[in-house]
């Protein structure tokens, strides 16, 4: 059985959700901030980061585009990724990856108190370069369900759609603005929200509603 490392509203929601709409057995342990950066912690995630994915092996995983990548493969007939090897399929893991290794940071450089800065002046200007970049990644997503909506991967539902939902509720300043500027990504996260499946683990998370994480 799975073991999902996970910390409300944190990265590990996606994958609290894909395990969920996969309905696979797992553990849940919630951790706090605190244990994240405890030395026990490190031997699951060598990076002091959430989310981490036990196997029953005893073997973890980490890096939640590594974490997405395993779970639709390993449940290939939870239909949560278009079929492995096909051009969907190479689609499918650009957007992931274009959202794990380039908007999922700069969100976090956005937040502010960035360890690359030494001054507030710094700061905030890695605060603003940041917004914008993350806009520009947000305005890329937006278009794309504008032409091949109402998904990720158009009419087919897909673990990328938990990703993009997870990313948008930390929205600068808040969830409600990142939906004004981006209206189909609002879309997609109203209808993320109203999958019957999802409903217990968004309670878990506090983000049932908009603004749940906090803006
Ligand atoms: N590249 C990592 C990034 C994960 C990440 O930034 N996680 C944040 C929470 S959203 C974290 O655990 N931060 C550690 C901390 O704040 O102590 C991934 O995709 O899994």
């Amino acid at each position: 059985m799975y073991k999902l490392y996970n910390v409300k509203a944190w990265g590990s929601l996606s994958i609290h959700l894909l395990l969920e709409e996969l309905g696979v057995p797992y553990t849940n342990i919630w951790m706090t901030a605190d244990q994240v950066r405890e030395p026990e912690y490190l031997q699951i995630n060598p990076l002091g980061m959430i989310p981490a994915l036990g196997l029953a092996d005893g073997r973890s995983l980490y890096e939640s585009a590594a974490i997405v990548s395993f779970l639709v493969a390993a449940h290939p007939d939870g239909g949560m990724s278009p079929a492995f090897g096909s051009n969907d399929y190479g689609e499918f893991m650009s957007l992931l990856h274009l959202m794990s290794t380039e908007l999922y940071p700069t969100i976090s450089l956005a937040s502010g108190n960035s360890a690359y800065a030494e001054t507030s002046a710094q700061d905030a200007h890695i605060v603003a370069t940041a917004t914008a970049l993350a806009d520009r990644y947000w305005q890329l997503l937006d278009d794309r369900l504008a032409k091949h909506g109402p998904w990720l991967m158009g009419k087919e539902f897909s673990a990328l759609d938990f990703y993009c939902f997870m990313l948008s509720i930390w929205g600068k300043p808040s969830e409600a603005a990142l939906h004004q500027r981006f209206p189909r990504i609002a879309k997609l996260a109203a209808a993320v929200r109203a999958r019957p499946k999802l409903k217990a683990a968004l309670e878990s998370h506090g983000v049932v509603d908009l603004g749940g994480y906090g803006g």
